[in-house]
C-alpha cells in the first residue's frame, strides 16, 4: 500500500493515467466551475475517488464550533476533499440552520474550504412552504404544484428563492471571486419522505420545480454553480431519468445509498451499491456527465473495517468522481457515518486515507486535465 507522500511523488514523476496526470501540482484553489468540473472528471478518469463528509468542518462527534477543526482531520491529518453544506433554514432567513449551525459559521467554512482547495457541495433541507413544516412533511400532495407559476404560493416560494440566492452570491472569497460549488437541490426525490418526493408531485411538476430554481439562480447572475441530480436507492436504469431536468440543467448525476441494519446490513448495501454505480456509469457516460455517489455511510459504522471491507470494494470498480458519507452529529451519539478518534473503525479509515484510490483535500491540486 501506498503512503500519500508516495503518490505525490509518483504524480510529480508524471503518472499518466488518460491523459489527466501531469508534472506539477495545480495551483491549490478551485477557482471556476471549469476547473471544478475538471477535477471531478479527471478524479474519476484516473480511477480516483475524492473522499467528502457532510458538515466536516462544522462539528464532530464530540465538538461543536472549532473553526479549522475536522474529524476526519482529527484521525488521518487532512480534510475531506469533498465538504458537504446544508441551507436547511436559508429560506426563512433563520440564523441557525435546521441543523443548529449559524449560517455565519457555514459561511466561514465555505470560504475555508475553498481557500483550501477543497470542494463544496450544499444540498437544501428546506421547509415545506404549503404546510409550514420540515422537509419531511408529506402531508400534502399539492405543495410541488402550489409553488409554481400561478399556484397559491408562488410568491411565497419566490422569495424563498430570493433569500436561497443572497446567501448563494454572498459565497465570495476574499478578492471577490465567487466560489465554485456543487449545488445538489430536490434530492432523493426517487422516495418519498420529503415534500418533493415521487409520491407527492407529479414527473412534470417536479421537473419544472428544478428549472423553475435553476432559472432563478441563472436570473440573479449565479454562475458558479455545477447542479447535481440524486436519487435515491431504488431507482433503477430505467427509472433514474424519468423526473431529469434535462442535460441543459444537471451536470453531474449521483445517488445516494444507505446501509440499513448495521453489519448485518452490509452484504446488501454492497451489492445493492455495486448494482447502482454500475448502471450510473453507463448512463452517465451516455449523457457525459460526472457521475457521483453523492450521500452514502452506515450510522455509527459498527463494523472495524467497514472503509476496506465494505465501502472501498463497493465503489472501486466504478469510475466515480466523489463519495460522500453524512454528517456525525455532536448531540446524538449514534449518529455519525464517519470516523472520529478512538472509534472502533479509526485504523481502518487511516488505511482507507492511505490508498492510492482516495483523495482528500491536499492531494485535489494533482489532479490534472
Ligand atoms: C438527516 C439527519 C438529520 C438532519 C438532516 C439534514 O439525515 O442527519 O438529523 O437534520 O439529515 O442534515
Amino acid at each position: 500500500m501506498r503512503t500519500k507522500t508516495n503518490i505525490i511523488i509518483l504524480a510529480m514523476i508524471g503518472l499518466s493515467l488518460f491523459g489527466c496526470a501531469e508534472k506539477s501540482p495545480q495551483s491549490n484553489i478551485i477557482r471556476t466551475t471549469d476547473r471544478l468540473k475538471e477535477v471531478l472528471f479527471c478524479a474519476s478518469k484516473e480511477n480516483k475517488v475524492l473522499f467528502g463528509q457532510h458538515d466536516a468542518t462544522l462539528y464532530g462527534h464530540t465538538w461543536k464550533g472549532e473553526r479549522g477543526r475536522s474529524d476526519i482531520k482529527d484521525v488521518c491529518g487532512d480534510y475531506p476533499a469533498v465538504i458537504g453544506f446544508d441551507l436547511g433554514g436559508i429560506e426563512k432567513k433563520d440564523s441557525l440552520s435546521l441543523d443548529s449551525v449559524s449560517f455565519e459559521n457555514i459561511h466561514q467554512a465555505i470560504i475555508d474550504q475553498y481557500l483550501r482547495g477543497g470542494i463544496v457541495s450544499i444540498s437544501w433541507h428546506l421547509d415545506n412552504p404549503e404546510t409550514g413544516g420540515n422537509s419531511w412533511d408529506v402531508s400534502s400532495d399539492s405543495t410541488v404544484h402550489s409553488v409554481l407559476k400561478g399556484g397559491k404560493n408562488y410568491e411565497k416560494f419566490t422569495s424563498w428563492l430570493e433569500n436561497l440566492s443572497a446567501f448563494l452570491l454572498s459565497l465570495k472569497a476574499p478578492d471577490s471571486t465567487p466560489i465554485p460549488i456543487i449545488f445538489r437541490p430536490w434530492h432523493e426525490h426517487t422516495g418519498s419522505w420529503f415534500w418533493w418526493g415521487q409520491d407527492h408531485c407529479s414527473a412534470d411538476d417536479y421537473i419544472s420545480l428544478w428549472r423553475m430554481t435553476k432559472e432563478f439562480l441563472d436570473s440573479k447572475g449565479l454562475a458558479n454553480i455545477v447542479y447535481a441530480y440524486s436519487p435515491n436507492l431504488g431507482v433503477t436504469a430505467q427509472t433514474y431519468l424519468e423526473r431529469y431536468p434535462g442535460d441543459d440543467i444537471i451536470d453531474i448525476f449521483g445517488m445516494d445509498i444507505y446501509q440499513f441494519d448495521g453489519e448485518k446490513g452490509a452484504s446488501v448495501y454492497m451489492e445493492e451499491t455495486k448494482k447502482a454505480l454500475s448502471f450510473l456509469t453507463e448512463i452517465g457516460a451516455k449523457h457525459n456527465k460526472i457521475i457521483a455517489f453523492t450521500e452514502t455511510g452506515c450510522e455509527s459504522v459498527p463494523m472495524e473495517k467497514w472503509w476496506t471491507e465494505v465501502l472501498l470494494p463497493s465503489i472501486k470498480d466504478y469510475h466515480i468522481s466523489y463519495v460522500l458519507v453524512w454528517r456525525n452529529a455532536p448531540d446524538r451519539p449514534k449518529h455519525f457515518y464517519g470516523p472520529f478518534p478512538m472509534c472502533l473503525c479509526e485504523e481502518d479509515f487511516k488505511t482507507f486515507y492511505s490508498m492510492d484510490k482516495t483523495v482528500f483535500a491536499n492531494d485535489i491540486k494533482y489532479i490534472h486535465k
